[in-house]
């Protein structure tokens, strides 16, 4: 679903200039997805860095000499003092992420904000895009953004739910979340389209394109404020739980990740202590500034 976001061209987005201040916003709502964002941006960095090396090309080239973009270095430096933090900050190789979500849901209302924010300035074409779990939609503070969402006519707001019936419990989503992404919007106000093949990349794009651009009848003048926002779901092909693994097998896997990590970061040119790949340090600011929590 971020892919087909990023690669469908549902979103106006540069990847060489994050600060692009008429680029459409990127919202993690689903905080603890950062890892997909960071790695996902560091793989098309890697396309772009390869690219320019081969050709020479300067739309290929990185502006302020790389200061702002994130690569697989930056990486190894995950959860490490100073290096990229567990939940993204709008800061330095993250400028990509317009909020720093952390608590589930609680990218909703930030979202709403900065879809409005754009409204007011007279910027309504510029649109918010956010991400989140069907387990972020529980908190009080969801519901209450859904509502004023569709108060304001915030036709520029479309909320992308990976809705995977799973979370980081062993017992499926469904069995706290009930009933569908419809029931969850619709009564809001909101404009619901998806698809149930959320692993197949074309109706991922069809979908994803068609809440950012398909037709938004609300969204006349004269229904300005009481437009509909749009949103969208996404539902997986239900799957059967994975199995849990045994403790002896996870330690195995997780060794053997900790020995390539561990090699990894040994053999980055200059490195002592610390962690490469810094973004407080490449924004100019300390890295306690750029790590801090909400
Ligand atoms: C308020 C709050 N409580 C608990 C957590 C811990 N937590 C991290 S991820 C997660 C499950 C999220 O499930 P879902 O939103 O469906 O996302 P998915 O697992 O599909 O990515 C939870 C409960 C949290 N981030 N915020």
């Amino acid at each position: 679903m971020f892919l087909a976001l990023l690669l469908s061209g549902a979103m106006r987005w540069d990847v060489r200039r994050p600060w692009f201040r008429y680029g459409d916003r990127f919202v993690l709502s689903a905080g603890h997805a950062a890892p997909l964002v960071y790695s996902t941006l560091a793989v098309f960095n890697e396309a772009l860095r390869a690219r320019f090396e081969r050709t020479r090309d300067p739309r290929f080239a990185f502006p302020t000499a790389a200061k702002f973009a994130l690569t697989w270095e930056d990486l190894l430096g995950f959860r490490h003092r100073g290096g990229l933090p567990g939940h993204a900050e709008m800061a330095g190789k993250t400028l990509f992420i317009k909020a720093n979500t952390g608590p589930s849901g609680h990218g909703i209302p930030v979202a709403a904000g900065e879809a409005l924010a754009l409204k007011v300035a007279g910027a309504p074409d510029i649109r918010v895009f956010a991400i989140e779990g069907e387990g972020g939609l529980t908190p009080g503070s969801a519901h209450e953004t859904k509502a004023i969402s569709w108060g304001l006519g915030l036709s520029n707001l479309v909320f992308l739910v990976d809705w995977n019936d799973f979370g980081i419990d062993e017992r499926r989503h469904s069995s706290v979340v009930a009933g569908t992404p419809q029931d969850w919007f619709g009564p809001y106000g909101w404009r619901v389209t998806g698809t149930e093949e959320g692993m197949e990349w074309s109706p991922v794009v069809r979908t994803v394109l068609d809440a950012a651009r398909g037709a938004n009848p609300g969204k006349g003048p004269e229904h300005r404020l009481v437009s509909d926002p749009q949103g969208a779901r996404l539902r997986q092909v239900r799957r059967p739980l994975p199995r849990r693994p045994s403790q002896a097998a996870l330690g195995r896997v997780l060794g053997r990740a900790a020995r390539v990590h561990g090699s990894l970061r040994r053999d980055l040119p200059g490195r002592r202590r610390g962690c490469p790949g810094r973004p407080g340090r490449d924004d100019g600011r300390s890295p306690r500034q750029t790590t801090r929590r909400s």
